[in-house]
């Protein structure tokens, strides 16, 4: 960390000690790794009445309001001349063995909220949000709809600054959200709806369930006092059953489900695996959840993993330790389930496979207090769960990466994007930032698995986030290794430009003749049935498909932040019939036996037809 954004923090946390009733409570947002003790938290907010009194207009634009006539959205400050260590990036030769190395584009100039946490809504627009703790963000709330804050001494104050939109992703179009509560360093995901399900967070929102429905007029609804332990930093997953089960937090060596809205967890079940694999600066937080073909949950933290029976609440197995460093945060390496390939699992389960690549040192985060910046990890591990004596095998990327994001692309390959070279996850401690993505085909031998795609322009590490969109683009967004809101005088800017990648199959050279086009028409209404046949038709536009090229694919819409994606998974059907009339085609698969494959809800399907992904549809398992 330079000795800029330390003073300014510094300075910041001395002024809330003079302001604050209880000055270690508000120091410990500097130093979140300092052990903190359970009255550091403020009463929940909703504990008692809030005493609510309508602030005036004019007051209301004072604390950030917009006026009647204005959208909200704010200029973005001006930034001086980049810093050393801002000029300080690693970009790769891009290999172009292949063709076209992928494309960015600028989708907005200003998102108003820095994208710290981002989903694919399937109305067609992005959610983004950040945190109260960060400030003002950019983008002001409309009059007489701004938030109380609760962790104000004057009962009744109003914060008027946005911590949430709605994003549109093609028009970079934005609708300010309300939050009510903090969502910082949050976890999320999609129920059988398709509303975001979205948990935790800080202070008076440790304990909250908050809960968007896809449409354009939705704002956020919030049920406080859902959880017994505070959720800060946890990792929230569907189950077969509709819940969704939240794993650990800052000290909070635990899990709960997810209770139905108004109701109150008495207790957590108490997880001694979490308590385990912490450390000295916790390396074992957001760790990482999949859910398995058998029901049960696979879960990696630290440096450890284990097979885990929900229903009982016990676990059956333990893999093998992975070496070399930590992989969740701070160390925050990128994992994601393989896909799951149904078409090689004729009458038993796809093998499921887990890949980890990245990570840091675990003394990353206390080097970093002492501005050394440590090499980040530079292995992938993969894991193949199925095998009784399952191993991790191990294989170097091209760069190392700490805080990347590690998407899967329609078409079963992963996305490495985002991230650093240097340090690790936290304010300031991450450095070189990677601006190169990465391809990752897990199907292809070892060594070119790897090919390295065409750079972004812009640095995004701590608090930045992707997300696949329907057109099998991946939007790209926020970034922020500040404290605050900070355009100038630090290391790297607060980040609130949004790109969009288009990956090498959507370049002319490959999609102009071999971009299938699903009939939106020909869809079943319906959605899938699990177990059953799904039939819908699709065209070519130049070139014929034969059935050995083809793939049909469903990808369950992720929840991301600090570099991970939960409840991420990608599905490849196995296609039972293929009927060809002069470049269009009727397709019929089976839909996934079970939710242990793939829980109920909305998912995206795409045609691939030579390695090129259609636009995807939305599709509802049932
Ligand atoms: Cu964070």
């Amino acid at each position: 960390m330079g000795s800029l954004p330390r003073a300014a923090v510094l300075a910041v946390a001395l002024l809330l000690l003079l302001l604050a009733p209880s000055g270690e409570a508000f120091f410990d947002i500097f130093n979140i790794f300092r052990p903190r003790s359970e009255s550091d938290y403020f009463q929940n907010a909703f504990d008692g009445a809030q005493e609510q009194t309508v602030p005036t207009r004019a007051e209301q634009e004072e604390r950030g309001a917009a006026p009647a006539t204005a959208t909200g959205l704010t200029k973005v400050p001006p930034s001086g001349p980049p810093s050393k260590a801002a000029q300080d990036t690693v970009e790769l030769a891009v290999d172009s063995g292949a063709g076209t190395a992928g494309e960015w584009t600028i989708v907005s100039e200003n998102s108003g909220v820095s994208a710290m946490h981002m989903a694919v809504m399937r109305h067609g627009k992005a959610v983004m949000f950040d945190t109260s703790t960060t400030g003002r963000s950019l983008m002001r709330l409309p009059q007489d709809n701004c938030r109380i804050d609760p962790r104000d001494q004057d009962a009744g104050t109003m914060d008027c600054w946005a911590h949430a939109v709605e994003f549109d992703y093609n028009t970079g179009g934005l609708r300010p959200l309300k939050i009510l509560t903090d969502t910082w360093c949050s976890s999320g995901a999609f129920d059988a709806d398709g509303n975001l399900v979205q948990t935790g967070g800080y202070f008076e929102g440790e304990k909250v369930v908050r809960v968007i429905s896809p449409c354009d007029t939705c704002d956020w609804l919030e049920h406080p006092n859902s959880f017994a332990d505070g959720r800060w930093y946890a990792t929230q997953q569907v189950l077969p059953d509709g819940r969704f089960i939240v794993f650990g937090g800052r000290r909070a060596f635990s899990y709960e489900f997810v209770p139905a809205p108004g109701k109150t967890n008495a207790r957590a079940m108490s997880m001694p695996f979490l308590r385990e694999t912490t450390d000295d600066v916790e390396n074992n937080l957001y760790p990482f959840v999949n859910l398995l073909p058998s029901g049960n949950l696979f879960l990696f933290a630290n440096d450890r993993s284990v097979i885990f029976d929900h229903r009982d609440g016990k676990i059956v197995r333990e893999l093998p330790r992975l070496a070399g460093g930590s992989r969740n945060y701070p160390a925050s390496a990128m994992s994601t389930l393989l896909p799951l390939d149904l078409r090689n699992a004729t009458g038993g389960d796809p093998e499921p496979e887990v890949v980890i690549c990245g990570g840091a040192l675990k003394t990353a985060f206390r080097k970093g207090e002492n501005n050394t910046f440590q090499p980040a990890l530079r292995d992938c591990a993969r894991i193949n769960l199925a095998a009784p004596d399952a191993q991790w095998q191990t294989e170097d990327m091209p760069v190392g990466r700490v805080m990347g994001d590690m998407l899967i692309l329609p078409t079963g390959d992963l996305l490495l994007l985002n991230g650093a070279a240097k340090g690790c996850a936290g304010w300031g401690f991450g450095r070189q930032p990677v601006l190169t993505p990465v391809l990752y085909s897990p199907r292809k031998p070892e060594g070119p698995r790897f090919r390295a795609l065409a750079a972004s322009t812009i640095a995004r590490m701590y608090h930045s986030t992707s997300a696949v969109l329907p057109d099998a683009s991946v939007l790209v967004a926020g970034g922020n290794t500040n404290t605050a809101y900070n355009f100038s005088d630090v290391d790297f800017p607060t980040e609130v430009r949004v790109e969009r990648f288009s990956p090498p199959y959507l370049s002319e050279e490959h999609a102009a003749a071999n971009r299938p086009e699903i009939d939106g028409k020909s869809v079943p209404a319906e959605g899938m049935r699990y177990g059953s046949p799904f039939t819908f038709r699709f065209s070519m536009p130049s070139e014929p498909v034969a059935e050995a090229d083809v793939k049909v694919t469903m990808y369950a819409p992720p929840f991301t932040t600090h570099g991970y994606s939960m409840n991420q998974r990608l599905l490849v059907l196995s296609v039972t019939a293929f009927v060809e009339d002069g470049r269009r085609y009727t397709v019929t698969v089976d839909a996934p036996g079970k939710p242990e494959l793939a829980p109920r809800g909305y998912y995206l399907v795409f045609m691939v037809a030579k390695g090129v992904p259609s636009i995807g549809v939305w599709v509802k398992i049932q």
